[in-house]
Parts: structure tokens; sequence; C-alpha cells
């Protein structure tokens, strides 16, 4: 089972996830579980829209590296349309986990090495996957989140 970040901060957001789950359906595997959208302050540049964020659990047979080339594919497929539109990238495709693998190479790293830095991430992760222990920091979602300094307003979006 793999975890991915689903973010996107400009355009029709909504149907930018919604379209990014679809996509991931159809190159990477089922969709197993899926969090509610939260919409989330902007972590590092503080000068931009906001987030919505949704994490995805999803089953796959491919290997980490080509979930990765999937993921990448899609974000260009959705950001070309967004480029036209809005000038801007649009969304954005975090591996958080890949089952308790451990990588780190020029162009992956898993975990996703800001995951417990952020409650974007931790909060959805949370709702869907509370227990599920950080393979290197060997603590649940919980606990990362209750350990989490980050201030960053997350609220959920309906
Ligand atoms: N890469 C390495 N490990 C991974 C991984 N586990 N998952 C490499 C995905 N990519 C991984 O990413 C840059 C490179 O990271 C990729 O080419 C891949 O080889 P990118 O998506 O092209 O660039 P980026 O997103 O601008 O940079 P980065 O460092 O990935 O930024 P983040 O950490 O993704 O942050 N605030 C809120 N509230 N919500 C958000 O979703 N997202 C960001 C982007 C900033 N602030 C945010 C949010
Ligand atoms: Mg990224």
């Amino acid at each position: 089972m793999i975890y991915v970040l689903l973010g996107a901060n400009l355009g029709n957001r909504v149907k930018t996830l919604q379209r990014a789950a679809q996509l991931i359906a159809e190159h990477v595997g089922p969709v197993v579980q899926q969090s509610a959208f939260y919409e989330t302050a902007p972590w590092g540049v503080a000068d931009q829209p906001a987030y919505l964020n949704q994490v995805l659990s999803v089953e796959t047979t491919l290997p980490a590296e080509n979930v990765l080339v999937q993921t990448q594919v899609i974000e260009q497929e959705l950001g070309r349309v967004r480029f036209e539109k809005w000038g801007a990238r649009v969304i954005d495709i975090d591996i958080l986990y890949y089952s308790d693998l451990v990588l780190k190479s020029d162009t992956l790293t898993i975990p996703h090495p800001y995951l417990h830095q952020r409650r974007f991430t931790l909060v959805p992760l949370a709702e869907i996957a509370p227990s599920f222990v950080h393979p290197v920091l060997g603590k649940t979602t919980r606990q990362l989140l209750a350990e989490c300094d980050d201030e960053g307003e997350v609220a959920l979006f309906n």
C-alpha cells in the first residue's frame, strides 16, 4: 500500500484533485481510501493562495520509481491544462509512504522527508491511517501529529 498527498492551490482545486485521483487509479492502481479535502494555509512560501490537500491510499504493483514517473506524468498532464489557463502549476503529488520501504536516491526519498513536519500532510493522513508506523521514526501518524509543532491552519473543506 502506498500513501500519496495531493495538493492544489490554483484554479478549480476540487476538480483538479478529483481528476488526479482518477488518473492515479488508472495509472498507478486502485484507490483504496481517500481522506476528506482539507483547506490548508500555505507552508513554506506564505505569499500564495490556500491549498486543498488530500491523502489517498493506493494499491499498486509498480515499483516506487515507476510510481514517481506516473505521478509526474499526471502532474504534467493536469499542470499543462492549468498552465494555459492560469499561468501556474496547480497540482503537486508527493509519495508519503511505500509500505514500510525506506529509500533515498537522487530523485526519490521515501518516506517523504517533510511529512512529519507538516500539519497539512499529517491531518489528512491521520484520518485514513492513524496507526500506520513511520518506518524510520517508529511512530504512528497519531503520535507524529501530536508531536508536530507546525501551527499551519488545516480545516475540513466541504
Ligand atoms: N522527490 C523526492 N522524493 C519525493 C517523494 N517522496 N514524492 C523529488 C514526490 N517527489 C519526490 O518535486 C521536486 C522533486 O522531488 C521531484 O522531481 C522528485 O524527483 P516537485 O513536486 O517537482 O517540486 P516542489 O513540489 O515545488 O518541491 P518540493 O520540494 O516537492 O515541495 P513540496 O515539499 O512538495 O512542497 N502548503 C500547503 N498548505 N499544502 C501543500 O500541499 N505544498 C508545497 C510543495 C509547499 N507548501 C504547501 C504545499
Ligand atoms: Mg512535491
